[in-house]
């Protein structure tokens, strides 16, 4: 029987959020980690990736995605060091298979990861949210010195200058550039992966639309479908990353779940509900009556369609008076993690009666 398994993301030692606790979460199979102590595009010590497996698998746990090995700036601007740094990417993805990986999730957004305009909005039951409003996007800018935006998503080892200095690189750059610097680093890293026997599984771009003037093309079911063509071959797939699709209403993300899994293309998903707004979106509580995404048609498309990958609930609300990581506390994304075991087994059960 194909069955999804379930996942947690965990920041490491650093992390408020233990081993032992995410153990306790009914379910749980695989621990979502990195190693977050090698800047971008260098290469991952064997005893560090070969640390966190042991320590994953002494609480119980199996260590098989990586979230994420970053891409550096140079390979997604297409400059001439760019050769070195797919270089290091593929020796990671050698490393992280010696020990057991089987994914890796990863983005091609120009400088910024995923992004949101508040940390701490607070929902009507109290709970308290990350959100993002148009308006406050239009408003602000990241470059300048008096701007204090800056988010857990973000490389924080740029300075405000050499931030000025990436961002002005991108500026002549066009969509269809990006595009072809997206197809080089993937037909050098795919046969490196399917050597290695990894899944490949890129992060759409959150939220999906250009942001402070950069380019941003993993946004939309045309551009996923471009995306998988680039290199044809299942370890080139996709984290299907329902709040990151689903904040815009263009997206039918039921419909691309039942699709892309259909084509054995989902390799990791991202389950999350946001609340779609005139002018923006909040995160909200995985529930599909608390924000604007149906929960159970993405499950039920993932099954149907014979979805055996990673699956992890998502950025959660802070709730119960938490403190920690904003999106990545314990108790809501526990809550989460047992909305998704309830959806999987109740279709699964109703299934076989059928
Ligand atoms: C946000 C995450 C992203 C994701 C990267 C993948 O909470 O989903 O930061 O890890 O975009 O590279």
């Amino acid at each position: 029987m194909k069955r999804m398994k379930l996942s947690f993301r965990w920041y490491g030692e650093e992390d408020k959020v233990s081993l032992a606790h995410i153990r306790q979460i009914p379910g749980m199979h695989t621990v979502v980690t990195a190693v977050y102590d090698v800047p971008p595009g260098e290469v991952w010590p064997q005893a560090s990736i070969n640390a966190l497996k042991k320590q994953i698998e002494e609480n119980g746990l199996h260590f098989e995605v990586v979230e994420s090995i970053p891409v550096h700036e140079d390979i997604k601007l297409g400059k001439p060091k760019r050769d070195r740094y797919i270089e290091n990417y593929c020796e990671n993805i050698r490393r992280v298979a010696a020990a057991g990986v089987k994914c890796i999730c990863y983005n091609f957004m120009p400088v910024f990861d995923w992004t949101r305009t508040q940390l701490d909005h607070v929902l009507a039951d109290g709970s308290t949210s990350l959100v993002y409003y148009q308006e406050q996007v239009d408003r602000v800018n990241p470059l300048q010195s008096d701007s204090d935006l800056t988010l857990p998503g973000w490389d924080a080892s740029y300075s405000r200058e050499e931030l000025k200095q990436v961002v002005s690189e991108y500026q002549s750059m066009t969509e269809e550039d990006l595009w072809a610097n997206l197809k080089y680093f993937l037909e050098r890293i795919i046969p490196v992966a399917a050597q290695c026997e990894v899944k490949m599984a890129i992060h759409e771009d959150d939220p999906c639309w250009s942001i402070f003037g950069l380019p941003r093309i993993i946004t939309c079911e045309e551009n996923l479908d471009r995306f998988l063509k680039l290199v044809d071959d299942p370890h080139n797939g996709i984290t299907l990353c329902t709040g990151s699709l689903g904040c815009s209403c263009c997206n039918n993300v039921a419909k691309m779940a039942e699709k892309y899994a259909a084509m054995g293309r989902i390799h990791f998903v991202h389950m999350r509900n946001v609340k779609v707004l005139a002018d923006g979106f909040e995160e909200r509580a995985h529930l599909s009556e608390c924000g604007s995404l149906d929960m159970y048609e993405i499950m039920k498309a993932l099954y149907d369609h014979g979805f055996s990958g990673y699956i992890r609930p998502d950025h959660g609300r802070m709730i119960w008076g938490e403190t920690g990581r904003p999106g990545y506390g314990l108790y809501d994304r526990a809550l989460g993690a047992t909305y998704l075991n309830g959806l999987w087994e109740a279709i699964e059960k109703g299934e076989r009666k059928k």
